[in-house]
């Protein structure tokens, strides 16, 4: 493998990214490459032994995150590095910061025992700091380990697909994807009984609109399906015992929901887009509702 990644670079120079935004998406996707080997090997593992997975996981994160902070850690403009990971950012202390990263190095690493697909976020803030709304984000892409591992990837230009060839290069598979304005799937997290009542009179609504549930426990792939199959909703909403539902602001959802808007569709907690939260502290949680604009916007009436 030597990562040429030539048409990623090119789609990269042709939307006119900056040199050094273009190389830390590249460092990134070469980390990752080397993530999806590890996970290939940590499936045979537990497909040969089908023992401790839990232990496994926890290295598979722990390991992925590694790779990716001393990826970005090298670059000598970034600001920091904040995963989820970590309790605190990883401040780099390089003196002219153009870029901060946050990552999610392995999102729905429980899944790796079941051999379901699992994701890598990453949002690519301006600036020293990553703690600021969504609308700051340079950049936003996702890496998703399944039957084929995809990026999947915007800058505010448009959202594109990125597949990893057999010969380990990224090669583009689609661009300007977008979504349409209602879809036919529902993916809804969370725990029903404890489901708000408007939640769950907005999931028996879509229910009785004929939505076909779609939910395989993982927020890339779930995000992804909606984004692929060209419309639909993922929610994981506020929760009666977790009123900030269970996702994270600036590791998962903001690049998401940059992601999504990019195509067309709407990313909110119910009363505000998601990328216009302000940003409190570095794990800070919130509900989300994101995918087609008809039903973001139908909760939004329940919650009226
Ligand atoms: P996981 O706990 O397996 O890492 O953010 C974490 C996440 O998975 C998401 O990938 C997924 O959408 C969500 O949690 C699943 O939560 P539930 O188990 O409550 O459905």
């Amino acid at each position: 493998m030597d990562h040429k990644d030539v048409q990623l670079r090119k789609y990269l120079y042709d939307e006119g990214i900056d040199p050094d935004l273009r190389r830390l998406i590249h460092a990134i996707s070469v980390a990752s490459k080397y993530i999806s080997g590890k996970i290939n090997e940590a499936n045979r593992k537990l497909a040969g032994t089908r023992n401790a997975s839990n232990e496994e996981q926890l290295e598979l994160d722990k390991l992925s995150d590694l790779i990716l902070s001393d990826t970005v850690g090298e670059l000598d403009y970034i600001g920091e590095y904040a995963s989820e990971e970590r309790d605190e950012t990883l401040v780099l202390n390089n003196p002219h910061p153009k870029y901060s990263v946050t990552i999610d190095p392995l999102d729905g690493s429980s899944l790796v025992d079941v051999n379901l697909s699992i994701g890598t976020i990453v949002g690519i803030h301006y600036g020293k700091t990553v703690l600021k709304h969504g609308r700051n984000l340079a950049a936003a892409f996702y890496i998703l380990y399944g039957p084929l591992t995809t990026l999947v990837y915007t800058s505010g230009q448009g959202v594109c697909e990125f597949v990893l060839n057999p010969e380990g290069e990224f090669v583009l598979a689609q661009k300007n994807i977008t979504i349409k304005e209602k879809g036919k799937i529902y993916s809804p997290g969370g725990l029903k009984k404890s489901w708000t009542d408007e939640h769950k009179e907005f999931i028996e609504r879509l229910e009785n609109e004929d939505y076909k549930l779609r939910y395989s426990g993982g927020l890339v792939p779930d995000v992804n399906q909606i984004l692929m199959k060209k419309g639909g909703i993922f929610s994981y909403p506020a929760l009666k015992d977790a009123p900030e539902g269970k996702l994270r602001l600036l590791f998962e959802l903001q690049p998401l929901a940059f992601i999504l808007e990019q195509a067309g569709g709407m990313a909110t907690n119910g009363r505000i887009d998601i990328l216009d939260i302000p940003v409190n502290s570095l794990h800070q949680r919130s509900p989300i509702y994101i995918g087609s604009k008809y039903e973001v916007n139908l909760f939004k009436e329940y919650l009226k």
